[in-house]
């Protein structure tokens, strides 16, 4: 298989991983649907993939209960010096990490095939593209990969005999000795789990996980945590961001990028249906986004993934039916129920819980349990093109332009329906003091539900130190001037009594984007509150829906009172950058609290 590689560099490289992690077999993936079929044929055979009766071309996985999301507290970026990696990444030094893991890597393929996957993040031979070769021990990261990005020989062919790729690293971390019975989902122990990244040489090390972004590297670990030390080196931007095309009745088109953090409402955002009459939505991205300034000095983004590995619990018809439609056929589900029916189920789907189902734990459900029978962080993976919504330009090597960024998160109480920077910096400082509660997404000591900064929803995903890419930000708006997007917060996920939503939500939203709009085009106005822009009385279309009155007012309300205790900890979480933090962010503080104070 080895001798099929034309590409010196590539073929050391694989002979050199093969050599320590000892596979019995190497297999060169060519991308094509036969092989995806034959892969999955084969898992549906060793029983870890279940066929769903209902879903042509579709199979449940079940993972191991201790590996079910991103690790992060096992995520670490390598660097010589600690302060290139910054305050909140996890460090080691490149050496001693990787003594560490070689040892962990040794004969860990044992009694596996190691796959060879040629990916592309970004259209292939797109100048903003990047090819990456994963190297991998899971059959179901295989088959995953081929999903979320361009794979297989057309890549090849665009590397040629030289060209440059970004070595990705994978292994489940559970050797296979001979005559040993494989389990359903192999991995390694939490503490022997290593999701590793050497930006100084552009390498993914990742072992003992095969979850998400743990095991797809072309996802956060190839397009952020390395590509955003390389798009600050080259002056453009990797973001943690949806990106969705509006137009409005009039036939005016914008593009919005937006930063939550995981499992806060990028996909939904990505997929909206408005439900304001005669605004359109479609879809570009649904978790990242490269930016470039462009020679017309416009910010143009594409989405370098080719599918979507989304949240599968709430999806429904209530609330995403563009996803609905698109999980019909040719989609991988992980950790949902099983029904009686041979379909997949999970919290909040359309109509009544099934009577008896099988859970994500392969135990018997009934409704009433007490633990859902969904995890989650349940997800399903689907290709782009099955997306209803999809945008007829979402691979134009162009990128579309950017008028409008919206950061935000989940918050309970505090923070308002949407407010506006009142110019670049400010929106800078919204990114930079972003918080939400912590979701499933993540396993992380601090827990469920724990309120935490997550600066432009990138907290997990800079793969260098935060306080220049704080830097970063205020330079690429310097360069941009009035071509600059605007910038707006937005929180979907505030509570009233009896822990009930305040904001309807999904489709709804739109009406905040419709404001958004206007704004840009000068269309409405805004009123000054210490925090920022706000919707004048009137000034969100709220025609057609129902919230009631006092729940609108809590929606828009600023309290300074919340607002002041929180500036403690935006404070503190600045200064732990030290030198590396830009004055211009204190400058910001400095104006918000007085703002805070006189009003
Ligand atoms: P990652 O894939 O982890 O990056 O997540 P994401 O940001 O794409 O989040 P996603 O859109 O998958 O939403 C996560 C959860 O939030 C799902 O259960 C959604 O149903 C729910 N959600 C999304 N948008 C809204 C909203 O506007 N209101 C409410 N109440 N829930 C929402
Ligand atoms: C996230 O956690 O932000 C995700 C899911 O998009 S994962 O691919 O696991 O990172
Ligand atoms: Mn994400």
């Amino acid at each position: 298989m080895i001798t099929q590689i034309k590409h010196e560099g590539l073929k050391s490289w694989v002979e050199e991983v093969a050599g320590m992690c000892r596979p019995d077999e190497i297999y060169l993936c060519d991308g094509t649907r036969e092989e995806y079929d034959r892969l999955m044929a084969q898992m549906v055979d060793a029983g870890v993939a279940i066929p769903l009766k209902e879903r042509s071309h579709s199979f449940l996985f079940r993972s191991d209960p201790s590996d079910v999301a991103r690790v992060e507290d096992r995520t670490y970026v390598s660097t010589t010096s600690r302060d290139d990696a910054g305050p909140i990444n996890n460090w080691m030094a490149p050496d001693e990490l990787k003594g560490t893991m070689k040892k962990l890597y040794d004969g860990c393929m044992k009694g596996r095939t190691m796959y060879v996957i040629p990916f592309s993040m970004g259209p292939i031979g797109s100048p903003l593209a990047k090819i990456g070769i994963q190297v991998t021990d899971s059959a179901y990261a295989t088959c995953n990969m081929h999903l979320m990005t361009r794979v297989g020989d057309k890549v090849l062919d665009a590397l040629g005999t030289d060209g440059e790729f970004i070595p990705c690293l994978h292994s489940i971390g559970a050797p296979l000795e001979q005559g040993q019975e494989d389990s359903d989902w192999p991995c390694a122990p939490m503490e022997e789990k290593y999701i590793s990244h050497f930006p100084e040489e552009n390498l993914i090390w990742s072992y003992g996980s095969g979850y998400g972004g743990n095991a797809l590297l072309g996802k956060k670990c190839l397009s952020l945590r390395l590509a955003s030390p390389i798009a600050k080196r080259e002056g453009w931007l990797a973001e943690h961001m949806l990106i969705v095309r509006l137009t409005n009745p009039e036939g005016r088109q914008y593009h919005i990028a937006g930063a939550f953090p995981s499992a806060c409402g990028k996909t939904n955002l990505a997929m909206i249906q408005p439900t304001i009459p005669g605004w359109k939505a479609e879809t570009i991205g649904d978790d990242i986004a490269w930016m470039q300034i462009r020679p017309n000095g416009r910010l143009h983004a594409i989405n370098p993934e080719t599918g979507f590995f989304g949240v599968a619990p709430g999806t429904s018809n209530g609330s995403n039916p563009v996803a609905v439609d698109m999980l019909k056929e040719n989609a991988i589900f992980t950790n949902c129920a099983l029904t009686d029916n041979g379909d997949v189920w999970w919290e909040e789907m359309d109509g009544d819980p099934p009577a008896h189902a099988i859970d994500w734990k392969g135990r018997d459900w009934t409704p009433g349990t007490d633990e859902p029978a969904a995890h989650p962080n349940a997800r399903f993976t689907a290709p782009a093109e099955q997306c209803p919504s999809l945008s007829p330009d979402w691979e134009d090597p162009e990128g579309v332009p950017i008028d409008i960024f919206i950061f935000g998160g989940r918050r309970a109480t505090t923070i308002p329906l949407v407010h506006e920077a009142y110019n670049w910096d400010h929106g800078v400082f919204l990114g930079a003091s972003a918080s939400s509660e912590i979701t499933a997404a993540i396993i992380v000591e601090s827990g469920l539900g724990h309120v935490r900064r997550d600066p432009f929803a990138m907290k997990p995903f800079c793969g260098y130190n935060m306080g220049d890419y704080f830097q970063h930000w205020f330079e690429m708006g310097d360069s941009m001037g009035e071509k600059a997007p605007r910038i707006f917060y937005v929180n979907w996920f505030r509570k009233g009594d009896n822990d009930r939503w305040l904001w309807p939500g999904f489709g709804d939203n739109s009406r905040v984007l419709k404001w958004m709009c206007d704004r840009v085009d000068g269309k409405v106005g805004a009123k000054e509150t210490p925090i920022g822009l706000m919707p004048e009385d009137g000034g969100l279309d709220l025609s057609g829906l129902s919230v009631p009155k006092e729940d609108m007012e809590e929606l828009l309300a600023v309290d300074p009172k919340m607002w002041l205790a929180e500036l403690p900890d935006i404070e503190a979480y600045f200064e732990q950058f030290g030198k590396h933090l830009p004055d211009r962010l204190r400058v910001q503080l400095v104006g918000l609290r007085e703002r805070l104070n006189n009003y």
